[in-house]
């Protein structure tokens, strides 16, 4: 049911924009969007000082996703495996400050999704270009997955894929919408997940480019 129909005030699916992917994860369709101008100002500032690149799995693939970070500690691959790092392994200084409108919209999703006092001190910024996909993987290089990670979706559509815990589980497929944030926690955490290959949909703020971001506590 739509919110246009919800003439009772019934449906809370419809009502919040709130729809549970699992037991501990949550979709907050649109949740972004009265922030979309301040979080694509700072995408800018981080990419400025920080460009995306194309890294290279410790397997010796080049992702098709390219990759930035921000905050204290910022997410690496190369052929020697995947970990956090204090520097920009392109220019060796510390990666950008996280914009402050990043961590604030985080602080305010966590608590939102039953997570209160999370305090991120590192951001991931991926970006998509038609074709780019992002293969089943668990992120468990933090060292406590007792936090949660906040995604935010800019621009182009995605179909999202929401595994189990073993690679094999079957997967949801979920489309994630500009504007829209996901927490991942709890039991959901160490789930599998990926970005099916995307399709060229141009959006009118950002083209034919998809921007995601996660917020996380690394250290
Ligand atoms: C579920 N990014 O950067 S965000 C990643 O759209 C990543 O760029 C995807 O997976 C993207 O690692 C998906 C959603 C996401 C992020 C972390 C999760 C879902 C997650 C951690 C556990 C379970
Ligand atoms: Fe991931």
């Amino acid at each position: 049911m739509g919110p246009t129909l919800d003439l009772f005030g019934d449906d809370d699916t419809a009502q919040s924009g709130r729809e549970m992917l699992g037991e501990q994860s949550v979709v907050l369709r649109g949740y972004a969007l009265p922030d979309a101008a301040a979080l694509l100002a700072g995408v800018d500032a981080v990419t400025q000082q920080a460009p995306f690149r194309n890294m290279v799995t410790p397997g010796g693939y080049t992702m098709s996703v390219a990759l930035t970070n921000c905050g204290r500690y910022g997410w690496t691959t190369d052929a020697h495996g995947y970990r956090y790092s204090r520097n920009d392994p392109l220019s060796g200084q510390p990666w950008p400050d996280m914009p402050a409108a990043f961590d604030d919209l985080a602080r305010r999703a966590a608590a939102e999704a039953g997570f209160p006092g999370f305090a991120p001190d590192a951001c991931l910024v991926n970006r998509y270009e038609p074709g780019s996909r992002l293969s089943l993987h668990q992120d468990k290089d933090e060292r406590d997955y007792g936090w949660p990670i906040v995604s935010v979706s800019l621009g182009m559509p995605a179909v999202f894929l929401f595994g189990g815990h073993e690679r094999a589980d079957k997967s949801q497929r979920v489309p994630l919408l500009h504007g829209d944030v996901v927490v991942w926690g709890g039991v959901d955490r160490l789930r599998f997940h990926g970005v099916m290959p995307l399709k060229d949909h141009p959006h009118p703020l950002l083209g034919s480019r998809r921007i995601n971001f996660t917020i996380r506590r690394a250290g």
